[in-house]
């Protein structure tokens, strides 16, 4: 029995040596460890053995199967590693010198004309923050004044997470978070808060040439003591004027957002047909850019401000449409498309 088993292993060990992929190791296994396999066939013999030969002969056994199945986890592993290098060898060197097939890249328009708004507010005193695109049901609702199942939401058809959370549908969800990181600088040291804050938002809007689901807004806010709508309408303007570098055409009318108490839209004539109206404006001539208004009180509250001492403005611009305007493109869902030949040829022209 013992030569059997010594030949046994020999054989086994030969074979191993010789497998080249885990379909070989699998084979392997079957033909020593399985049901009719060598180690099962054995097991037969040990009937004709005494019980003190049966014990010492049920140990080799033992230690051959442990044996088997350890040597063929460890070939497992190596022919893997083996793998492994066999692909990292056949992928083809990277040639740096290389000239690039696609040419150069550059920035999307988006990109070009946010960073433009944020040199123009900073130059006015304000910082620009970086907001999550996921957020929580306060910050995006509650925190703005409008409570759970008030209509105002259903202004927004928002995509909501399975864990409660939802995917930004304005930038005004970052208002809260701005006043309780700036109020203390503001109530001890006298430091009025000037935040704008970009960033993409999400809605399930049908989309045409001017609605996208995926689009990017300007969120600004301004408080301090004795903040007016004058403050708001100058900001507003040199900001237009600053980047469309000539005098835009703007109106503004009344709008309500719970957030704000008086709401505005402010509009701007349409750019692409001149005002006269065009698909990009839905006809109208004007093109609804820049909700703004006086911060409700309820707002400054729930970021931890007496409003009774301070006041202050909130824009949320369309930064997407801004960018259609300034650049003279029809349809936003071009700037989506991805078109590198589309996107390519605009400029920073500062
Ligand atoms: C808001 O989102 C408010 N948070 C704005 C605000 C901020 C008001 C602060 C008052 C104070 P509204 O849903 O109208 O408002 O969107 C603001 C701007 O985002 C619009 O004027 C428009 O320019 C742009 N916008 C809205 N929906 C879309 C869309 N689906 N595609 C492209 N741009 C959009």
């Amino acid at each position: 029995m013992d030569k059997k088993i010594a030949e046994m292993k020999e054989q086994f060990l030969s074979a191993l040596a010789q497998s080249r992929d885990t379909q070989n190791l699998e084979e392997l296994r079957v033909a020593y460890l399985g049901k009719k396999g060598f180690v099962t066939e054995l097991l037969k013999g040990m009937k004709d053995l005494s019980n003190e030969e049966k014990k010492a002969f049920g140990q080799k056994v033992n230690d051959i199967k442990s044996e088997v199945t350890k040597r063929i986890a460890e070939r497992t592993e190596e022919l893997k590693r083996l793998e492994l290098e066999r692909e990292i060898n056949a992928t083809p060197e990277f040639d740096i010198s290389m000239p690039p097939t696609l040419g150069e890249g550059s920035y999307h328009p988006i990109t070009l004309v946010q960073r433009q708004c944020e040199r123009i507010f900073k130059s006015m005193g304000f910082t620009v923050e970086d907001y999550s695109e996921v957020v929580t049901d306060y910050e995006c609702f509650e925190s703005l004044n409008i409570p759970k199942h008030h209509p105002a939401r259903d202004m927004q058809d928002t995509y909501y997470l399975e864990n409660g959370q939802l995917l930004k549908s304005q930038t005004s969800a970052a208002q809260n978070a701005i006043y309780k990181k700036y109020k203390d600088a503001l109530i001890h040291d006298g430091v009025p808060i000037k935040a704008i804050f970009p960033g993409r938002c999400f809605r399930n809007e049908a989309t045409d040439a001017c609605h996208e689901n995926t689009f990017f807004q300007m969120e600004g806010v301004m408080v301090d003591k004795n903040i007016s709508i004058s403050n708001l309408i100058y900001f507003m303007k040199t900001m237009l004027s600053e980047v469309f570098q000539k005098d835009i055409k703007v109106r503004l009318r009344p709008g309500f957002f719970p957030f704000v108490e008086p709401g505005f839209e402010l509009d701007i004539s349409c750019l692409i047909c001149g005002g006269t109206g065009c698909p990009s404006c839905k006809h109208s001539g004007w093109l609804e850019l820049c909700p703004c208004g006086m911060i409700h009180p309820e707002v400054l509250k729930a970021g931890g401000i007496d409003p009774d001492e301070y006041t202050g403005f909130a824009f949320g611009l369309g930064l997407t449409r801004l960018v259609m305007m300034k650049y003279g493109i029809k349809d936003i869902r071009d700037l989506n498309g991805g078109s590198l030949k589309a996107l390519s040829q605009f400029t920073d022209d500062e």
